[in-house]
């Protein structure tokens, strides 16, 4: 940006009617090439303090309001770190990742993170990425490798809170129907939880289990609901742990007009869950989340402290807060931004933070 003022600046102090051109062209070009050529960041250390670092964030997911916020907050981050973030969408295609892991390589990125997708496709080229000397942080895959720090939303604290809020608002005898996909850490970690939770509760018994994660897991989801609770009458509880999953049991409850009768607890939130949460006789009671935003600011600033040659810690975790639907409607609360304001701990996080790195 300093560049650009300049070059615009130096045009006007000869601003014949062909000069004109000139300085334009050449700030229009200076836009093009700003990440490159970035000022670096006062009092950071290298390479932070010269400006132009490269960062990747490669995901395997892309669609739904949490991946969506995550990207925005990544982007945000590096907009304050000065840093050129190459963004790679996920398409649900583990192919497709490990390609763009090459192809950040190739672009001569300084450090990666890889958020979500499939363990096993990704651990050589995770490995490849640190031969090539570039940093790698992991957002909620496990990649097992010791030198890869894993953001996470301490999905086992999150789990908790919304199944402890299950037992206060139905007692601890009920029929449960359970949304789940194995293969992802997140809903993974969430499961060992569930498991746990139904050892130490005799009254709760899983009648079903079903779930998706596709380009439309919602609507998936609703469907697959639907042809359950046709032959699941019984089921008067919904643990759903993914706000996607929760929209669809929620779609579905609603067009079998069960609103009275079944409960969802999922986790996650945006604007638009807080809307389906506190509208009038909305079955979807509590969901434990964080504000996905800090999660990938977090997330960038775990790759950028590893790049700076410190230590971001080996496991970074961004606490989840449990936000029920009466907690919602007595505050008011109707965004993201709202909420943040109302609770700071949900707003921000200290997770991976250093001196150089703007508030
Ligand atoms: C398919 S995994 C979905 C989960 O990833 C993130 O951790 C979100 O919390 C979401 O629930």
């Amino acid at each position: 940006m300093i560049l650009r003022l300049l070059l615009v600046q130096k045009g006007n102090a000869h601003m014949t009617r062909h000069s004109r051109i000139l300085p334009l062209a050449a700030a229009l070009i200076a836009t093009v090439a700003i990440p490159a050529l970035a000022a670096g960041l006062a009092g950071a250390p290298s390479p932070f303090d010269k400006g132009g670092v490269k960062l990747a964030l490669v995901s395997y997911l892309s669609a739904g309001d949490f991946f969506q916020a995550y990207q925005s907050g990544a982007e945000a981050e590096a907009k304050k770190l000065g840093v050129d973030l190459r963004v790679f969408q996920g398409k649900q295609d583990a192919t497709q990742e490990r390609e763009q892991i090459d192809e950040a390589i190739n672009l001569g990125v300084k450090g990666i993170v890889i958020d979500h997708g499939l363990p096993e496709s990704l651990k050589d080229v995770a490995q490849k990425a640190l031969d090539a000397g570039v940093k790698v942080v992991a957002f909620d895959v496990n990649l097992d490798n010791p030198k890869i720090p894993q953001v996470e939303q301490s999905d086992h604290l999150l789990a908790r809170l919304a199944l402890e809020q299950a037992i206060k608002d139905n007692g601890d005898k009920f029929k449960a129907g359970y949304v789940y996909v194995a293969g992802f850490a997140p809903l993974d970690r969430r499961d060992e939880v569930w498991s746990e939770f139904k050892k130490k509760n005799a009254g709760v018994e899983e009648v079903a289990r079903w779930g998706a994660v596709d380009a439309t897991t919602a609507a998936t989801v609703a469907d697959q609901t639907k042809a359950v609770l046709r032959s699941h009458p019984e089921i008067t509880v919904v643990f759903a742990p993914y706000d996607e999953f929760a929209r669809g049991v929620k779609l579905a409850l609603g067009e079998l007009g069960l609103n009275g009768k079944v409960k969802v607890y999922s986790a996650d939130v945006s604007t638009a869950d807080i809307r389906e949460i506190t509208e009038q006789d909305s079955p979807w009671v509590a969901t434990v989340a964080t504000n996905p935003a800090v999660v990938g600011a977090v997330s960038v600033r775990a790759a950028a402290i590893a790049v700076a040659g410190e230590d971001p810690g080996k496991e970074i975790i961004v606490e989840p807060t449990l936000l029920t639907q009466a907690a919602l409607k007595s505050a008011g609360v109707t965004t993201i931004e709202e909420l943040s304001a109302k609770v700071p701990a949900f707003g921000q996080s200290t997770a991976a933070s250093a001196k150089w790195i703007p508030q």
